[in-house]
């Protein structure tokens, strides 16, 4: 493979920051979203949602509502079973300690028998405008008799408690576990001090900009269907939509992803929308669109995190970790999303080691179902839950042990000459340098110089904190072997098909999915760098199953370093192929062709032949030994990693309290970030200041809250805050590279760094500021109203 681990910039290549390509339509108003898309004739779909959290559905009558003007057809639970429409399948599988699989139950596409969330849907009405739809799904007469809901874990899991799948006994989905008990026991009976702690890890509500639409078209004559929609992962959809859910081979089901206006995670999933616009489009044999406005995305999309963590740290006399005991309740929601069961165990528990050695870890997952909208992964996905609860743990920790929080973190931290190093909970990390992340964050923070600062804000009666996070997180997901290991029913590999077109310009088909990450423009560069063809000439095309062999999708980090692994083995294969064009067209032996800077040379001499001339050869063969090379410059790669990739590094945040409102004001927030290799550093910037802006938001400001009856009082942006300009600081990134050492690029996936390394850097801040009062934890967020109760409870102010 080519050697990608030499830096060497050249203009639109690797290690620049060519302004991005993509950007062109989106400031200009042209990117092409789904709900742009209008198909001829079609009609509109709402769905009719439930308005109580459990309870059996008794009756649908759709008779007034069928002889409303512009209603097309009405659909129910009842047409689906009949149709012989299977549920939602869940992408994951997972076993009990005892061995036994999580209990999975259908997530039917229209509510059968029962509903168990507010927005599960019950019915489908389609019309011919958005407005009648609307009209016809409220006059539906949909009779629910209530059933007491449980909406939090705790509640769920008390005795008793209803039951919102007969055969989950106590609500429980699986109870799983990792690490060596005895192991950690041991540990705990030789600790010189323990330190504990509790966290909620508060639930969060996705909110791309763009909200999730869907369009599903069928042509009679051809039998073919079509689903137009906002996914980072088509190829995915087609596949569970195709074989599970629908029964249609995926020759004849073409899934379409275009502009996608964010995602977060929360469109990595098949929900049931698509399936019933995809089906239903056959049915009245008109295509059917459907998009959800932004109160319906509150009780619909897969929402994010909800966990509650016990845990307790094991110590000795000179602060070094002896072991960790977890014990984690994650909530599930109605029905299992399709990773939603790989969140709390193999996209979290696997990374309590951290950046530490600990020798000896123990954890425990209660996954419970809830009368509320199924929970997956949310940027980050598992990882920002651990990394929270660690690193407010270690702050716990040097308070219990009267340690500095710098100094114990170095005390603990795996050393750059132990990698690669093997943790307690199964995985293995490749790289890393924590000292070095360290050193230059507290350096930029200028951490020494805090306490001057403190004392400066005290003056003007503010409580001034600083806090940090030393992080470590896996992603690039997965390899095949692993994730089928651990219970995935798909390998996660990535696939590239680069076509060298006559002229010398390339289109790059990837399986991977942009949607805002800038992959048009990443993409280019790695392809123009390796080439030497110019960035302008290389176009990227995703999202479309009909024009890309395959694909995964993007999520977890894994498109530059999977994806992008895939593209550099396809551009091997046609640099090998333009070789031995090179070698025929100047008379030479293959193993002499060397390619450098877009030419073919023949080693030791001046005779070349540029990229443009083995192109336009490879399609206009004259002379060309056709017994030997087929015509043509087009090669598909499949690359399937051998490990994850371990980007980690520090965050520092520095914050102001008033102790008169509780109000958090950030002063400084700094990311120095370690992703091996960066491809294009502006784009790497802002994947940071996105991601870290998400960790503030749930640090200080969003939360999903229900209430016990199962109705989510926070669901607008009203009541859900958001992060906006003002509640942000400038944030300084640096990065501190150690190559991956098993890719071809040496690259670390960046998408979600921010938002796992921030979270705990700004409450370990808000505690700092607070240290005055004895306060030990603040749950996230860390609301104005919460910090003044605080202050209020420790200290009564008259
Ligand atoms: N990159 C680079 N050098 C590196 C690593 C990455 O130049 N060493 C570039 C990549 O080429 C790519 C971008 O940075 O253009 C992000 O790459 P990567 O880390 O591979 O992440 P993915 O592209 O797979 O994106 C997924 C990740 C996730 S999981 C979420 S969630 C997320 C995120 O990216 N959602 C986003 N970033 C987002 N950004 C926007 N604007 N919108 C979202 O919905």
């Amino acid at each position: 493979m080519n050697d990608m681990t030499q830096p060497h910039i050249v203009k639109g290549g690797i290690g620049d920051s060519p302004k991005r390509v993509e950007d062109r339509r989106f400031l200009s108003g042209r990117g092409h979203y789904t709900d742009d898309i209008n198909r001829p004739g079609q009609a509109y779909a709402v769905f009719r949602r439930s308005d109580v959290a459990h309870g059996n559905i008794r009756s649908i009558d759709a008779g007034a509502a069928r002889a409303m003007p512009g209603v097309v057809a009405i659909f129910t639970g009842e047409d689906i079973a009949k149709a012989g429409i299977g549920g939602v399948p869940c992408g994951w599988q997972i076993h009990s300690k005892d061995g036994s699989p999580m209990v999975e139950p259908p997530h039917p596409v229209l509510a059968q028998g029962k509903v168990r969330y507010v927005g599960d849907a019950v019915a489908m009405v389609i019309a011919e405008t958005v407005d009648q739809a609307k009209d016809a799904a409220e006059a539906l007469v949909v009779n629910i008799d209530p059933l007491p809901a449980v909406s939090n874990m705790v509640a769920a899991t008390a005795a008793g408690a209803p039951l919102v799948h007969d055969d989950a006994k106590g609500n429980v989905c699986f109870d799983w576990h990792i690490g060596d008990k005895d192991a950690v026991d041991a540990a705990f009976a030789k600790a010189f001090k323990v330190a504990k702690i509790d966290v909620v890890n508060n639930r969060l509500v996705p909110n791309p900009i763009e909200p999730r639409a869907a369009i599903g078209d069928f042509d009679q004559a051809t039998g073919e269907h079509t689903l137009y929609t906002t996914s980072q992962n088509p190829h995915v959809i087609r596949l569970l939509m195709g074989a599970f859910v629908l029964q249609i081979p995926e020759h004849k089901l073409r899934v379409v992803a275009p502009d996608v206006g964010g995602g977060f995670g929360a469109k990595i999933f098949h929900y049931i929308e698509e399936a019933a616009v995809t089906w239903a489009a056959a049915q009245v044999n008109r295509p059917v669109k459907w998009t959800c406005e932004r109160s319906e995305s509150f009780i619909t999309d897969a929402h994010g995190r909800d966990h509650i963590t016990h845990a307790e740290l094991a110590l000795a006399e000179d602060g070094a970790f002896l072991g960790l005991r977890v014990k984690t309740m994650a909530n599930l929601g109605a029905y299992l999303s399709t990773f939603a069961p790989s969140v709390p165990t193999y996209l979290s528990a696997t990374l309590l080691a951290g950046v530490y050695t600990t020798p000896a870890i123990y954890s425990e997952v209660k996954a419970i179902f809830t009368n509320t909208v199924p929970v997956d992964a949310y940027r980050g996905a598992g990882r920002p839950e651990t990394t929270f609860l660690l690193e407010r743990l270690v702050d716990v920790a040097a308070k219990t042990m009267g340690m500095d929080r710098v100094a114990i973190r170095r005390r603990n931290f795996i050393p750059p000459d132990a990698y690669p190093y093997q943790t307690p909970v199964a995985l293995q990390y490749d790289s890393g340098n924590h000292e070095a992340t360290l050193a230059r964050c507290m350096e930029l923070a200028d951490w020494n110089g805090f306490e001057a600062r403190r004392a400066e804000s005290a003056k003007r009666g503010k409580l001034r904190g600083i806090g940090m996070s030393t992080y470590l997180e896996a992603c690039g997901i997965a390899p095949s072997a692993v994730a089928g290991a651990l219970g995935a029913r798909a390998g996660l590999y990535e696939v590239a098909n680069v076509k060298v077109h006559p002229t010398g310009s390339v289109t790059l088909y990837t399986g991977t999915h942009s949607h805002g990450q800038g992959h048009e423009t990443t993409f280019a560069q790695l392809v123009a760098d390796q080439l030497g063809v110019p960035f302008e000439q290389v176009e990227i095309v995703h999202g479309d199953t009909s024009k890309i062999p395959f694909g995964m999708g993007t999520y977890g980090s894994r498109s530059l370093a999977v994806g992008g692994s895939a593209i550099v083995k396809a551009v091997d294969k046609i640099i090998a192929k333009g070789k031995k064009i090179a070698a025929h067209l100047m008379e030479a032996s293959v193993d002499d062709i060397e390619f450098k800077d877009g030419k073919f040379t023949v080693a030791g001499t001046d005779k070349s032949k540029a990229f443009g001339e083995i192109a336009l050869t490879a399609y206009v063969p004259h002379n060309y030994p056709h017994d030997e090379l087929e015509p043509g410059l087009d090669e598909t790669a499949f690359y399937d990693p051998k490990n994850f990739t371990f980007p980690g590094g520090c965050h520092i945040c520095e914050v102001e309290v008033d102790p008169d409102t509780g109000v958090v004001t950030l002063l400084n927030f700094t990311a120095v970030d370690d992703i091996g290799r960066v491809i294009n550093p502006m784009i790497v910037h802002g994947q940071v200041h996105g991601g870290v802006a998400q960790g503030i938001g749930q640090a200080l400001l969003e939360h999903a809250i229900y209430d016990e009856a199962g109705q989510l009082l926070s669901g607008s942006l009203m009541d859900y805050t958001m992060p906006r300009a003002d509640n942000l600081v400038s944030i300084h990134v640096g990065t501190e590279s150690t190559m991956c050492t098993h890719n071809p690029l040496g690259a670390k996936g960046v998408g979600e760094v921010g938002a796992i390394g921030s979270p705990p850097a700004v409450i370990n801040a808000v505690v700092d500021a607070l240290r005055d009062y004895g306060v030990t934890h603040v749950d996230m967020p860390a609301t104005a109203q919460k910090i003044w109760s605080i202050i209020n409870a420790a200290s009564p102010r008259m």
